[in-house]
């Protein structure tokens, strides 16, 4: 029998460290707090000594490697290249292009000394890379043959924001792809905004089972430098507030003139390029955390998990501990052998019950005990994350129901989803029903003339201590626009539906 680490002799003391497991606070009541401590607990983020840094711990950069594995395969596909520019740009080309950096310079930071002395200028390290890369499109592009030209690269950004910091969220440096692409003509343009989007689509739905409307942004949100921005939104029904997930702009001309990007065309005149850029961040991981943790902690999708099975060997007493640890070992072999991502928790310092509480902590989707009955009846007993569902499987189907089970939680995982923020969705049609819905946290779908100065006058009468309502987006996924609907904020004729809300 094993007597553990400290192993003096006592009987009962062989369980040691069974210390600060589980949460102290509640989804339901205190939300940031109950965020904060599942990124912390679940070991995915450890806190910084500089506001809005944090440090991404294994736990969370498998899971932003495991989307980026789909994405590079994704972007090969689509024969994007992989660059890397560097992090500095100095003011000059950073002011270049005015629309652009106008509203976002006060997030821009600078390094203006080196040791002690000043540096000669203050030079910017990139919050985007447009300004970085557009001065050498311009040397690179010469003619129609230099095109399309496609880049993509994966990098840290920084942002010097100065509302309330939130892991993944909202944080002054964060890790993203920035894809930047130039073409032709506006038509392939237009097409891949749309591809893109699609993508991070994928990586939302099928990856973080986590539901997201495509659309288009209105022209006060959109990205100010380009020509429309389309984007993917999720929603988090905790605090009712709706979330940019990624984005995907058409730039049209308008850096092709600032930065001189032209091309000799076919009946050899000059033309200007019509580009792209689209981006999503780690801040994917963040919603992720948001739509599926619960009081347990984390609960992960098992297409994004690190671990997607782990194995837990249960000794009781008079146990014979070597054959249980033998099979232990031999359940993860074969379930490592099928693709599947399975480890062994063989911690002798630990009991069973603290390692369960442990990887329900970390959110493994499906836990594997294995004891004596087990051992005796050839079988193993699984535990889903999502549901607490427990089922004892033979040993001989091991592989298949695994299988079926990872993707069974998947699907549950995104359904569940799926019906809490669908739950969440209200359509509305006046300005009465508009400040109900929005004090109820709801996700607003409202008739919408689409004229700038009503959006700025919705946020003007919605500002408060919560942040006012914006557009989120209007969803590509149109309900009929009946003859004569009218403008929920203005009550002029309506144009189209949007999603209206408070937002991250
Ligand atoms: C903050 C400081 C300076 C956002 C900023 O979305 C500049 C900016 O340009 C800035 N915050 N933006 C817009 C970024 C647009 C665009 N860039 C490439 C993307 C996708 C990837």
């Amino acid at each position: 029998m094993s007597t553990g680490k400290g192993g003096g002799g006592k009987k009962k003391k062989e369980v040691k460290k069974e210390t600060k497991l589980g949460m102290a606070y509640k989804k339901d009541e205190n939300f940031g707090e109950w965020f904060s401590e599942v990124v912390v607990n679940s070991e995915m983020i450890e806190y910084y000594d500089i506001s809005g840094c944090y440090i991404l711990r294994p736990w969370a950069m498998e899971i932003y490697d495991l989307m980026k594995e789909f994405f590079d395969a994704e972007l090969k596909k689509m024969k994007v290249k992989p660059y890397y520019f560097p992090l500095f740009v100095t003011e000059n080309v950073l002011q270049k292009e005015k629309d652009h950096i106008e509203g976002f310079a006060p997030e821009v930071a600078w390094v203006t000394k080196s040791g002690k002395s000043d540096l000669d200028a203050p030079i910017a390290i990139r919050p985007t890379s447009e300004t970085v890369m557009y001065p050498y499109f311009s040397k690179w592009i010469r003619s129609h043959r230099d095109l399309p030209l496609k880049c993509n690269q994966w990098c840290n950004v920084v942002r010097w924001e100065f509302s309330n910091p939130t892991p993944f969220i909202r944080s002054r440096e964060f890790l993203w792809q920035e894809g930047h692409t130039a073409f032709a003509t506006k038509e392939e343009a237009d097409e891949e905004v749309l591809h893109v989007l699609e993508l991070y689509r994928r990586i939302y739905e099928e990856f973080l089972a986590v539901p997201v409307s495509k659309g288009r942004k209105s022209e006060m949100e959109k990205f100010a430098g380009g020509l429309y921005t389309t984007s993917v939104e999720a929603f988090i029904p905790n605090t009712g507030r709706g979330i940019q997930g990624a984005t995907s702009h058409c730039l049209g001309q308008n850096f092709a003139k600032m930065f001189d990007i032209t091309f000799e065309n076919e009946k050899g005149s000059r033309e200007m390029v019509w580009q792209n850029s689209w981006a999503y961040t780690t801040r994917s991981v963040g919603v992720m955390v948001m739509t599926h943790g619960d009081d347990k902690g984390l609960v992960l999708p098992p297409r994004v998990a690190p671990i997607q099975v782990i194995v837990i060997p249960v000794p009781y007493k008079d146990a014979d501990t070597t054959a249980i640890k033998g099979a232990c070992e031999s359940t993860v072999y074969t379930i490592n052998q099928s693709g599947i991502r399975a480890d062994l928790d063989t911690r002798e310092n630990y009991s069973p019950g603290w390692k369960y509480s442990h990887w329900e902590m970390k959110g493994v989707p499906l836990r594997i005990e294995i004891g004596p009955k087990d051992l005796a009846n050839k079988q193993v007993r699984m535990v889903r994350r999502d549901n607490g569902a427990k089922v004892d499987i033979p040993v001989t189907n091991l592989v298949e129901e695994v299988k079926a089970l990872l993707d069974g939680i998947q699907e549950n995982l995104f359904n569940t989803a799926k019906e809490k923020r669908d739950a969440c969705i209200e359509v509305i049609k006046t300005w009465d029903e508009f400040i109900t819905s929005l004090n109820n946290k709801k996700l607003i779908l409202a008739p919408w003339c689409d004229e700038e100065e009503v959006e700025k006058d919705v946020k003007a009468r919605t500002k408060g201590e919560l942040g006012a309502a914006k557009t989120l987006c209007t969803p590509f996924d149109q309900p009929e626009l009946s003859e004569g609907t009218l403008c929920f904020a203005s009550g002029k004729p309506a144009k189209k539906w949007s999603y209206w809300g408070r937002s991250y």
